[in-house]
């Protein structure tokens, strides 16, 4: 349990000699071989998707954690969330962790990882343990309406999502709020082949008893719901009747009311069948066609259920009402036209649906204005997706991603060098250049100039992927399907059903206005931009997450593949950006603790400051002073060499030790 060990490659990729993309990649292989899907760079974390439960999760590993500092212990996504919970606990330091990596790379099960870890370890007590379980339980909730099977993942987030964790002064958890970003909805209507829509619809098919299918007006058949991919119904390992019974418990703890909770399983009962729905070509007056209803039963039922005049929805679904400043103009809608509307009304219906879901658990979470708080930030975004067909949807994840990469660049880069101001006023600076593999870096802009230089040459990441997206993005900007979900929105105000009407306030003839909403992409942009804001004021934690196949398989590390993500995550340059400056860096105590055998000073007894104990230790053994900077709290060593050369003496005076104490046993007898 070190830094280094040997058969199991390197424990921090700036140790590793040579530095170069194959040795990067051949060192998280053979660590992942052995089961090691954790390595760091400095203290970011860098975690391959093992595809199986291993058993380093339990409760014994979280109080090892606890008890240890970082670089004492094998790296670990709990050593990284100690150090963000101490920094938040003991140091006042609002924390953000971010988590990033394509589809299927681990990434909502590394932010549960990070959230359960802090549960177990922020403070006790009976009104504690329920926020903690309030917390908790969002998961499998906005899980069960925001995910679904992919070809990539069979747990895939359809949204963006961002959870403040709140503390008191004591670190002990308040409360929290969530912020979503733009669901997937397109899914409701329409799903690729190997596709699932959104699990609750399995969920809810599977696991209702019969009086609740009944009172849905459900039937359990997948097959029979033109919503649902027909070929697939089930997903090997998932068990969709006990996870219903589990969000009905979650949300129950969460405080959703039963009436609530009712409210919500109307709702998406409503989607499945306003899906069932069949259009028609109904008369053909002077060359228009028009479209009609043909199974009446289906709108009467849906009318039935949430108390909305079955010729209202017929309306809404049949025909567009344009509303100018004047006057309103009734047309008919074309089969085809009708159809889109339909669907943009299920989408609309589910997303409004989900956003409410979000916004109830907030209203259980949220904190109390008058508290002062400590926040803890946790940002689990989709995946970065590269389809055929880039849609908007794909355009609005992989944007978030790019922002995220932005972020993370300009983040650790003026982390370093703040690290460097924070701990050394001069000299460091000025000792970096000659030496360090990229000589010449003295601010934050110059080594981003750098960075983008090195990212630009990957070209599908920054310039690419970005211009075609942004190609697709003005496309849809372009199509200005608001009309139509305008009027739909008003005929669903209508409904008696108090959820669905509350979804739906446009329909309020006192709120109505003719002002043009916001489009999805301005609103994503500006959301995002927010984000962006938030995630600066805060100190930052990186997880990066790689997946290792494409196959959600154990055991299978495909080189290509890595290959590619530690490319775009610039994961080399990353570690170069480390060892430019110092390869290592630990506060005076920890370093002393670890290598005060290796002096006479310090050995077995040292009564004196760290610092001094450290200066005594590296003195003793000849370490060079160009190898060396002592900050305020923490000593940096320069190169990876130096820290072999001390853990190789550490693990020589080790054996001493023991062949010592062997002796003087074997003396006693
Ligand atoms: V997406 O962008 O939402 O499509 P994620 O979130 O990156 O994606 P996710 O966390 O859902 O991926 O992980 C995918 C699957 O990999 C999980 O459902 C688990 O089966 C598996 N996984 C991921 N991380 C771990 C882990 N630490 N231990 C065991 C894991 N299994
Ligand atoms: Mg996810």
């Amino acid at each position: 349990m070190t830094l280094l060990e040997g058969s199991v490659g390197v424990e921090d990729l700036v140790l590793l000699e040579p530095l170069e993309q194959e040795s990067l990649l051949k060192n998280l292989q053979l660590r992942y071989e052995n089961r090691e899907i954790y390595t760091y760079i400095g203290n970011v974390l860098v975690s391959v998707n093992p595809y199986q439960q291993l058993p380093i999760y339990g409760p014994e590993f979280i109080a090892k954690y606890w008890d240890y500092t970082f670089y004492e212990l094998k790296p670990h996504i709990y050593a990284l969330a100690n150090v963000s919970y101490l920094s938040l606990r003991d140091q006042d330091r609002d924390q953000c962790i971010l988590i990033t990596g394509e589809s299927g790379a681990g990434k909502t099960e590394a932010s549960k990882l990070v959230m359960s870890y802090v549960a177990a370890v922020c403070g006790k007590g009976e009104q504690v343990n329920s926020v903690k379980e309030q917390l908790l339980q969002s998961n499998p909730v906005l899980e069960a309406f925001g995910n679904a099977k992919t070809i990539r993942n069979n747990n895939s987030s359809r949204f963006g999502k961002y959870m403040d964790i709140e503390f008191d002064f004591k670190g002990s958890p308040l409360g929290g709020v969530i912020t979503s970003y733009l669901l997937e909805k397109s899914r409701v209507v329409k799903q690729l082949e190997g596709e699932r829509n959104f699990h609750i619809f399995y969920q809810l098919l599977a696991g209702a008893d019969a009086q609740l299918l009944k009172a849905l007006k459900l039937e359990k058949d997948t097959r029979n719901y033109a919503y649902l991919n027909r070929k697939l119904s089930r997903v090997d390992g998932m068990d969709d009747a006990s996870n219903f019974k589990a969000v009905q418990r979650a949300m129950a703890v969460i405080g959703f009311s039963e009436e609530e909770i009712r409210w919500v399983l109307e709702v998406t009962a409503l989607v499945l069948k306003l899906g069932n729905v069949e259009l028609e070509d109904e008369f053909q007056a002077n060359g228009i066609s028009a479209s009609g209803i043909r199974d009446r039963r289906g709108v009467q039922e849906i009318g039935e259920m949430v108390g909305l005049k079955s010729e209202e929805l017929e309306r809404a679904l049949c025909s567009r009402t344009v509303e100018t400043a004047k006057e309103k103009v009734v047309t008919a809608l074309s089969v085809t036209q009708a159809q889109y509307a339909q669907d943009a009304l299920a989408k609309n219906i589910y997303s409004r649906l989900f956003n409410w879901i979000v916004n109830r658990i907030n209203e259980s979470i949220k904190v109390g204005t008058g508290e002062k708080k400590k926040v803890m930030g946790v940002l689990d975004i989709y995946g970065f997706e590269i389809l055929e067909d880039n849609s908007f949807e794909q355009f609005v994840i992989n944007y978030c991603n790019e922002k995220l990469q932005q972020v993370f660049i300009e983040m650790t880069l003026k982390e370093e060098q703040e690290e460097y101001k924070r701990e050394n006023q001069q000299g460091i600076l000025a000792m970096l250049d000659e030496e360090c593999l990229r000589p010449g870096v003295v601010s934050d802009s110059t080594f981003l100039a750098k960075l983008n230089q090195l990212f630009s040459k990957h070209g599908h990441y920054e310039s690419k992927v970005t211009q075609n997206a942004q190609r697709q993005y003005d496309h849809t900007m372009g199509l200005g399907c608001f009309r139509i979900c305008h009027y739909a929105g008003k005929a669903m105000w209508k409904a008696q059903h108090p959820l669905l009407r509350s979804l739906f306030p446009e329909g309020d003839p006192k709120q109505a206005s003719l002002k043009r909403p916001p489009t999805a992409g301005s609103q994503f942009k500006n959301s995002v931009a927010i984000l962006m804001k938030n995630l600066y004021s805060k100190n930052p934690s990186y997880i990066r997450c790689i997946k290792p196949n494409e196959h959600q398989q154990r055991g299978q590390f495909s080189l290509e593949l890595v290959a590619v993500q530690v490319r775009y995550l610039g994961l080399l340059e990353n570690v170069r950006v480390r060892r430019a400056g110092f390869a290592y860096r630990q506060r005076y105590g920890p370093f002393l603790e670890r290598y005060r055998l290796l002096s006479r000073s310090t050995w077995p007894h040292w009564n004196g400051g760290d610092r001094e104990g450290v200066e005594k230790v590296l003195e003793e053994l000849s370490i060079s002073s160009e190898e060396l900077a002592f900050g305020k709290t923490k000593i940096f060593i320069r190169s990876p060499r130096t820290l072999f050369y001390l853990e190789e003496q550490r693990r020589l005076r080790l054996q001493q030790l023991a062949t010592l104490i062997q002796k003087t046993y074997r003396g006693w007898r």
